[in-house]
């Protein structure tokens, strides 16, 4: 009997893989089709599956083609499966020519013709219509964000705005894009979306002025900074029909979704302490640190260490205490906010003059997750234990700077396409604002000018 085994995503299914399913089965008498992960594609750099993986199964299993499904999830598994299943024939479709031939000490590989004309990612265009996105404030953030852009299919960087001309129209330049204006309500009509990467304390008037206009929102941290401002935001965006987000990438990336899925596994037992750095000597001269009234640690990087504590314990926190070291003008070079909940600490430290070890650490009745720097990345993380000998280590995929991934769940949402349930919804953003308007509050009763 000959085996064959053939792998692939199998989204939008459609007729090329149907003829390649045919023609796989057709090279022998058993055939084994092993169907992606979501993880394994991100991993991949695919990013913008659709269907969910059961969907793709079936699509599979319809076909009559295949004698076994099995789920592809990690790197170096065809190797593991050849030998497993002792496949005689490895195929896959002529895109890949080529990049198989390594399994050549293990079985015969055949790359079979590949359909013309058709394939997911134009099935996935003519499904979605492509988001003409708008960016406002063209600093630091902006370029990396058009070059990420690129990777994620669906959204197209139409237009900048800044409301200083010649700054609109150097990075338009710069970046390519076909528009640029100093006009705000210009700027909106010709656009589906924008990203708000402006300073600080324009943030929540520019997504206001969007959402009104029937824009969708992708704004950079911190979104507002009282709680009833973020509240109004989400209400009119509802009200509006738009999707609203905070740019905090982190909650967006593949391995720290995994981070805390493996700490809501029971793994490590109960969570009771949740600990998490995020510091940067920041340059003297920079905004971070000479803007004495929005920069400063916790403005600038405090979205970061709240993520987790948010996502982990929840937002009904008994207690939390904020300290700052402050400079001279009374912005923080270095802030620690304490929180205290009914079965759980947590602590925040965030700073851009004081520089500690940039670290996750989530402490459980059975052991703890460490995530090192950078684990706003999450590019590895380990599970610890009691015996030092076991530790368990996680090495997920992470890709560019991370904010594609934040770019692809903001694609998502607005074609519907997410799962259910926001990566950081919108009571998760609110109760972050909350803090952030606690921090104000402090700064003001302390006489510093917010
Ligand atoms: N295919 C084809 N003709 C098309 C489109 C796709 O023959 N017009 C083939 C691909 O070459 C592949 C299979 O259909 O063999 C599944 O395609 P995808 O779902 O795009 O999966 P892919 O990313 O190619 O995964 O480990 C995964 C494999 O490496 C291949």
């Amino acid at each position: 009997m000959i085996k064959v085994i053939t792998y692939g995503t199998f989204d939008l299914f459609h007729e090329g893989h149907y003829r390649l399913l045919e023609r796989a089965k057709a090279l022998g008498d058993y055939l084994i089709v092993g169907v992606t992960t979501e993880h394994f594609d991100q991993m991949r750099g695919k990013i913008n599956v659709m269907d969910p993986i059961v969907d793709r199964i079936e699509n599979v299993k319809k076909t009559g083609f295949a004698d076994q499904i099995i789920v592809e999830d990690h790197a170096g598994q065809k190797v593991e499966d050849i030998q497993k299943y002792d496949i005689d024939i490895m195929t896959v479709g002529s895109d890949w020519e080529g990049h198989f031939d390594y399994l050549r000490d293990y079985c015969k590989v055949v790359y079979l013709e590949r359909t013309p004309n058709i394939s997911s990612t134009m099935l996935r265009r003519q499904k979605v219509s492509i988001v003409r996105m708008g960016i406002v404030g063209t600093g630091r953030i902006a370029p990396r964000f058009v070059a990420e852009a690129n990777y994620v299919s669906g959204i197209f960087i139409s237009c900048a705005y800044n409301p200083v001309k010649e700054s609109a129209r150097a990075f338009a330049e710069r970046m390519k894009l076909a528009c640029y204006t100093e006009e705000y309500d210009e700027f909106l009509q010709n656009i589906d979306a924008v990203y708000i990467a402006s300073p600080h304390e324009t943030h929540s008037e520019y997504a206001k002025r969007a959402i009104e206009k029937g824009k969708h929102v992708l704004c950079e941290k911190p979104m507002t900074f009282t709680r009833w401002e973020a509240e109004e935001l989400y209400r009119l965006a509802q009200d509006k029909g738009v999707v609203l987000m905070e740019a905090i990438k982190v909650a967006y990336c593949p391995g720290f979704q995994q981070l805390l899925a493996v700490a809501r596994s029971g793994k490590i037992g109960e969570i009771r302490d949740v600990e998490a750095c995020f510091s940067r000597i920041a340059d003297e001269n920079s905004r971070e640190r000479t803007d004495k009234v929005y920069g400063g640690g916790f403005l600038e990087y405090g979205s970061y260490p709240l993520v987790p504590i948010i996502k982990l314990l929840g937002l009904e926190y008994e207690d939390l205490r904020i300290d700052s070291i402050l400079d001279a003008y009374g912005m923080d070079l270095y802030t620690k906010i304490q929180f205290r909940y009914p079965e759980g600490l947590a602590t925040a430290k965030m700073g851009v003059g004081v520089k500690s070890e940039g670290q996750l650490v989530i402490a459980g009745t059975k052991g703890y997750i460490l995530a090192p720097s950078p684990w706003w990345l999450t590019k590895g993380f380990e599970v610890r234990y009691e015996d030092p000998n076991k530790i368990d280590r996680y090495e997920p995929a992470f890709m560019g700077d991370g904010l594609r991934y934040e770019i692809a769940e903001f694609v998502a949402e607005i074609n519907g396409t997410s799962e259910k349930k926001s990566k950081l919804s919108p009571e998760e953003s609110i109760a972050m604002a909350e803090i952030v308007e606690r921090f104000m509050e402090q700064r003001r009763e302390r006489g510093i000018r917010v």
